[in-house]
């Protein structure tokens, strides 16, 4: 299991949240409602021992909250299980700048490089033509899952898996471009169709803009998974936490420091994690789900 969580960085949405890209279909998110579900999602990493790196809200990039899609952090897997000093996981710590692959979202990694060589010793960065979206990649204990997405593409999979070899993890592709293909031709025959609410609930449950919004690690080989991923042989080494059909949403939650962050309004995964024997944290996304973000993108964490 990684070790322990200290810091995340976060950014708050700005005012111009609602013009950023969304296919939710859900309507036009409420920015002061935003404002206090992203202040709440602070609190409770707060709560479970981070200290939060508050970023400043960039008006120019209206999706810049999603600060995940921005930088990957690994640690060198080398002595993974018990690196116990702060001060050698420190220096082992690698921080990723991503290319994010929707072109209004590239300039948001200006403002990520200048914190990030801040706060790390060193940086290196997905380069041309390759992109990377922070949440395509999934980390699981010492290995890696890289989405190529509609957002990351083959040659910055590749990229980040050289890196993340340096740095002694292995890694491995999943390629969800098919789902987020189904999902278009989903909405498109949604606005043909008589009954388009029930079609477009359907597309949005099984589309994945990212990998994570199918897939998430909690601790000892387990996965979150949705049913339009569960069935993957990339995925077949490890326990399988089903999020039932119309909870779909529910599966991009977060591990921290033992606790895991949920979207509130999916009892039965609620339910399902608590039986598990997991503590978890409910939030309130609502206003992030309108913008297709979900619950991890709204930081990085290490
Ligand atoms: C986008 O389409 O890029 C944003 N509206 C949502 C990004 C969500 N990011 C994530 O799930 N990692």
């Amino acid at each position: 299991m990684r070790g322990v969580f200290s810091k995340a960085i976060v950014r708050p949405p700005s005012r111009t949240f609602a013009e950023g890209l969304t296919t939710a279909g859900l309507g036009a998110p409420d920015y002061h409602r935003a404002l206090e579900q992203h202040a709440a999602y602070g609190a409770a990493l707060e709560e479970c021992g981070l200290e939060l790196i508050r970023l400043e809200a960039d008006e120019r990039h209206p999706d810049s909250c999603f600060v995940e899609d921005a930088a990957v952090i690994a640690e060198s897997s080398a002595d993974y299980a018990d690196s116990k000093s702060d001060d050698l996981r420190a220096a082992r710590r690698q921080a990723i700048l991503t290319r994010p692959g929707a072109p209004s979202r590239q300039e948001e990694v200006v403002s990520m490089r200048s914190e990030l060589a801040r706060l790390f010793p060193s940086l290196c960065e997905i380069r041309s033509p390759g992109t990377l979206d922070g949440g395509d990649v999934c980390e699981a204990g010492p290995h890696f899952f890289i989405g190529i997405s509609e957002r990351t593409n083959e040659d910055g999979a590749r990229e980040l898996a050289e890196i993340l070899t340096t740095y002694g993890y292995t890694s491995s592709f999943v390629d969800i471009r098919t789902h987020a293909r189904d999902a278009r031709a989903t909405h498109a025959q949604a606005a043909r169709a008589t009954q388009a609410q029930d079609t477009r609930a359907t597309a949005r449950a099984t589309s994945l803009l990212h990998l994570k919004s199918g897939v998430a690690y909690l601790r000892d080989k387990t996965l979150v998974i949705t049913d339009t991923l569960a069935y993957r042989e990339e995925f077949h080494e490890y326990d399988l936490l089903r999020v039932e059909p119309g909870e779909e949403y529910a599966a991009n939650c977060i591990e921290v420091n033992g606790r895991v962050l949920i979207a509130a309004g999916h009892p039965r995964f609620a339910k399902k994690l608590c039986e598990l024997g997991y503590e978890t944290m409910e939030l309130e996304m609502s206003e992030f789900q309108k913008m297709d973000g979900g619950l991890s993108c709204l930081s990085i964490r290490w």
